[in-house]
């Protein structure tokens, strides 16, 4: 068996919108009231996943949960007086962002050697707390093998969980065995801290990891309260490579030591503020990446431009190709769309290391599946929608036509 990194993005719904839900998140309040492009925004997800599949990697996807979510909306006796806010909630795209889709522990660090999956409560923002149950049903489809995977449910509330942007894993390899390290925000600052302390360490036990296996690290509240909202705002891992922001945890010296110990192959990329702000990191989402190992053995930094076109930021990165770090390509990529929403390359994306023949392949990408939803998102997902269009009657048909399509194409008929 051989396993490899999978990576799972969302793919953009055609009720994407700029509703600025997400209180902390500088992006999305800033992009409040904007009218949101669902269709472009959904074609440049799906260019950032066919650029990775063709670089050689295995890429998965997830399909865009019910919108407007009508359950919901039932529960919130909802009518025309209700608040816009709660209605914007039952229409958000937000399950695009895989990386909060559920907490990923591949089999070799595990008790019992399977991979185990916890779908995210993200019980802190109600526009994300109703999208566990749908998500769960697509993990249970696409991971059914449990001689392979165990696919838990949420961890109680109200302890908050926002899933893997909120981990990371050192390894020698993906296939090996590794240290999985879990990022907890502390509230008392500004904005929430999405991810509670014991929802990370519930999620230790329920997946077997061992002590030695598991390290808990503090998140900076000076990085919630400039907008890092969650640990992958700040930090990203991949085999023995920890990137991140001088500023991401709350101790670093104490955090990096503890890493080193469970981890000594560790090598630091370490960004310091005096070359790149945390304001300007948050802003331009640098660590927001996806840092990949391409097939050749090369690591690769999949970066949104937003970061290219920072000088602080290319400034940073010019010097780290021309030194002899082990990160050796960038790759800027498109997904502005999703970016005023918060939204970087890293946020699309659920990694699971797993063998893929043991993944229903009906959540895996080709290149024909790619061109067959390009031609539906091209032909039925909104070209705009405006937040006053939010709760209009024939948009909502349309937006729930397109979906429709969507599984058709695909052949996920159990999700219709
Ligand atoms: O939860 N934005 C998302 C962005 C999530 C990014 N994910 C990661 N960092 N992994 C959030 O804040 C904005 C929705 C709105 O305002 O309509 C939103 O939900």
């Amino acid at each position: 068996m051989s396993l490899v990194e999978v990576n799972f993005d969302g793919l953009i719904g055609p009720s994407h919108n700029y509703a600025g839900l997400s209180l902390g998140n500088l992006a999305a309040t800033r992009h409040a009231g904007d009218t949101a492009h669902p269709r472009a925004a959904a074609l440049q997800g799906l260019e950032k996943m066919r650029g990775n599949m063709e670089r050689g990697l295995v890429q998965g996807f997830f399909l865009p949960l019910p919108r407007p979510n009508r359950a919901y909306l039932d529960a919130l006796s909802a009518d025309a007086s209700t608040d816009r806010g709660l209605i914007a909630g039952a229409w958000s795209a937000s399950s695009m962002w895989t990386a909060n889709a559920a907490t990923v522990s591949p089999a070799p660090d595990t008790t019992d050697g399977r991979c185990h999956l916890s779908v995210a409560n993200l019980v802190t923002m109600p526009h994300r707390a109703h999208e566990w149950p749908d998500t769960l049903r697509q993990l249970r489809l696409a991971f059914a093998d449990q001689d392979h995977f165990a696919v838990h449910g949420p961890v109680p509330p109200s302890f908050g969980d926002e899933g893997a942007a909120n981990h990371m894993r050192l390894c020698s390899r993906h296939g090996a065995s590794g240290v999985e390290i879990f990022v907890y925000g502390r509230s008392g600052g500004p904005f929430p801290a999405r991810q509670h302390e014991q929802a990370s360490r519930i999620i230790a036990r329920r997946h077997g990891l061992s002590a030695e296996r598991a390290v808990f690290i503090e998140q900076n509240p000076d990085a919630i309260a400039a907008g890092a909202f969650h640990n992958d705002v700040v930090a990203v891992a991949n085999e023995q490579v920890l990137f991140c922001h001088e500023q991401a945890f709350a101790q670093p010296q104490a955090a990096y030591d503890e890493i080193r110990q469970a981890f000594p192959e560790l090598e630091l990329v370490e960004v310091p503020a005096s070359a790149v702000s945390l304001a300007e990191a948050i802003k331009s989402y640098l660590f927001n990446a996806q840092l990949l190992s391409l097939p050749g053995g090369e690591m690769a930094l999949v970066i949104p431009t937003e970061a290219w076109d920072s000088a602080p930021v290319r400034g940073w990165l010019e010097a780290m190709l021309a030194g002899n770090g082990p990160i050796r390509q960038v790759i800027p990529v498109d997904v502005r769309q999703s970016m005023a929403n918060g939204g970087g390359p890293a946020c699309l994306r659920l990694r699971v290391v797993a063998d893929p023949a043991t993944i229903d392949p009906r959540f895996l990408l080709t290149s024909e599946k790619a061109d067959a939803m390009a031609e539906i998102i091209a032909t039925s997902w909104p070209e705009a929608l405006a937040p006053a269009a939010i709760g209009d009657k024939e948009i909502a048909a349309q937006i729930e036509q397109a979906r429709s399509s969507l599984i058709d194409t695909v052949g996920l008929t159990e999700l219709a």
